[in-house]
């Protein structure tokens, strides 16, 4: 076992137990692809615009970037940004990666510099993989950027065509014939690094090891039923761990179906390749489930081959979730998961009425959870609390984050999940809200911490505070409350962002100016108050509009 003082494991016993009861299959990620290859050589396995790519193929386009990448010079242990869109070059490049026990980091097209820059600064990466340009951001401008102020990253990997006179390299143009080296992967390192929704200024990395995460893919796609007539439809960005790993691609890959890749999430997109392909999977988020339903009342495309929509990220309405099955004319499940581990899934065979109103149990019988007040008593049942987990594709600690580890784990190895939630009689889990400080728009996690700081960085924001406010398409938008010496307009805080290269979604949606904080009776900053005036001020504001 390779246990660098930045990764931490779980305990020696803990780990023979899920090697014993074989949840932990001692397979490394990248070697897996040539035992799916074995199984399935002609079955189609990706698709992306007019190319489909066989079990067959995909192997082989992998071994050629593996053998690229190696020339390069990178090898096991090596860190790499990867910032891609749904493409081709996204899966190829990761499985090459993971036979060469390098370790992709999954950054998601929506980060800016800040973010970047930032999760380089805690992680090192040697190279950096960007798209030429994707929906009208120029990547190749912005790694630029990054790499001039970065002391690790020694290759720029773009995707896509390049200006002439660049320096960086195109990523097809890698691609070398000449046989790989194959060399030997512990199983138990770490395999890639996600990243977290974060609840500080500091981005956090999520270690996972290449047995978690196929654990994590095989089983949620075994709990899915998928097989090889399975075809799924990446929607949302794969960088996040829902559509790579529950079951997503890499669940969808381990039983021989085929994956079609969607290049953007909104019906226009996903509509017409669910008719082309025939897909019959997919996952979502509820505020873009949202979307398809009201689409669906006027889109006459056909998409009757859907048989089953995931849909986690965000807390589902129940009567959204009860429309699922008739307008969409497929199933649904909802999905309560999070990069850090632990899964929970409606199952197929649940009543609809446990479908439409929880967020399911989890994936497997080793995930312990424990549901506690503030002083980590387990509550009654039925009763509300924090969750608390640990098991086979739980992580240990976040990746070099020591001090943030000590509280965002409990000393018996619990990661606090920071989240609310209540078990009901038949077993299932219902997530009630959340301790944690972090705005959940869209199903996009913002660190209310981080956007707190940087708006104390324009000159007349004396204090700010950032609220979540309930939004009927967003779920939740976020509030900025501020106390300032002049009057600061919400474009200007945009303007201060966009400065910051901060992503899109982390502007405020909204902005109030008080002169002094509501107190709640011992003290502290009322946020429920700034909530509810936020939300009185925002009908204000649209009525104003109309
Ligand atoms: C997924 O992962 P993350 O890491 O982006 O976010 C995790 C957090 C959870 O702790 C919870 O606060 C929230 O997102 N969440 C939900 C939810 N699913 C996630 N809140 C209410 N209802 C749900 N169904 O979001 C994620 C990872 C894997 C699968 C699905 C979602």
């Amino acid at each position: 076992m390779k246990t660098t003082p930045d990764t931490p494991v779980r305990p020696r016993a803990e780990q023979d137990l899920y090697i014993e009861q074989n949840y932990w299959q001692q397979q490394c990620l990248g070697s897996l692809l040539s035992i799916w290859r074995t199984h399935f050589p002609n079955n189609v396995a990706l698709i992306e615009e007019d190319t489909a790519l066989t079990y067959t193929q995909l192997e082989q386009h992998v071994l050629q970037r593996s053998a690229g990448l190696q020339q390069l010079g990178l090898k096991a242990g090596d860190h790499v940004m990867v910032q891609l869109p749904n493409s081709l070059d996204f899966v190829i490049s990761c499985f090459a990666m993971f036979q060469l026990g390098v370790i992709p980091i999954l950054a998601m097209p929506a980060q800016r510099e800040s973010d970047i820059a930032a999760l380089c600064e805690l992680s090192n990466p040697v190279a950096y993989i960007v798209p030429n340009s994707y929906l009208g951001h120029d990547y190749i401008a912005m790694a630029e950027r990054i790499v001039s102020a970065s002391a690790s990253i020694e290759h720029v990997l773009v995707s896509g065509d390049m200006p002439t006179g660049s320096s960086f390299t195109e990523l097809s143009q890698l691609d070398s014939s000449t046989p790989l080296q194959t060399p030997s992967i512990d199983p138990s390192s770490t395999a890639l690094m996600l990243l977290s929704g974060g609840t500080t200024g500091t981005p956090k990395l999520i270690p996972r090891s290449h047995n978690d995460y196929y654990f994590n893919a095989k089983a949620s796609a075994e709990l899915c039923q998928l097989g090889e007539k399975t075809t799924y439809l990446a929607v949302l960005p794969i960088a996040h761990n829902f559509p790579l790993a529950c079951p997503g691609i890499i669940g969808t890959l381990s039983q021989g179906g085929k994956v079609v890749l969607c290049p953007a999430p909104g019906p226009d997109e996903a509509f017409p390749l669910i008719e082309q392909h025939k897909v019959t999977h997919t996952a979502l988020v509820p505020a873009l489930t949202k979307l398809w339903l009201e689409a669906k009342q006027w889109d006459d495309t056909d998409i009757s081959s859907l048989q089953l929509l995931q849909v986690g990220g965000a807390k589902f309405s129940p009567e959204q979730a009860q429309q699922v099955p008739d307008v969409l004319g497929c199933q649904l499940q909802q999905v309560f998961g999070m990069a850090e581990g632990l899964l929970c899934f409606t199952r197929l065979d649940d009543p609809q009425s446990e479908v439409a109103h929880t967020q399911g149990r989890p994936l497997c019988d080793l995930d312990q959870i424990r549901i506690v007040d503030e002083q980590d008593n387990p509550v009654a049942q039925g009763e509300i609390g924090e969750l608390q987990t640990k098991g086979p594709y739980t992580i240990a600690g976040y990746y070099n984050a020591q001090a943030h580890n000590q509280t965002a784990f409990t000393t018996d190895g619990f990661y606090r999940t920071g989240d609310l939630v209540r078990k009901n009689q038949a077993g299932n889990l219902i997530v009630e809200g959340r301790i944690k400080e972090q705005i959940n728009r869209a199903g996009e996690k913002i660190a209310v911490a981080e956007i707190e700081q940087r708006l104390l960085a324009h000159p007349n924001i004396n204090e700010a505070i950032l609220v979540p406010v309930p939004d009927a398409h967003l779920g939740e938008r976020s509030c900025a409350c501020i106390i300032s010496s002049q009057p600061v307009s919400l474009k200007e805080v945009h303007q201060l962002l966009k400065e910051q290269q901060v992503a899109r979604f982390k502007y405020p949606d909204q902005i109030i100016s008080l002169s002094f904080w509501p107190l709640t009776a011992v003290g502290k900053i009322n946020k429920t108050a700034l909530a509810k005036r936020a939300e009185e001020e925002y009908v204000e504001t649209t009525m104003n509009n109309v």
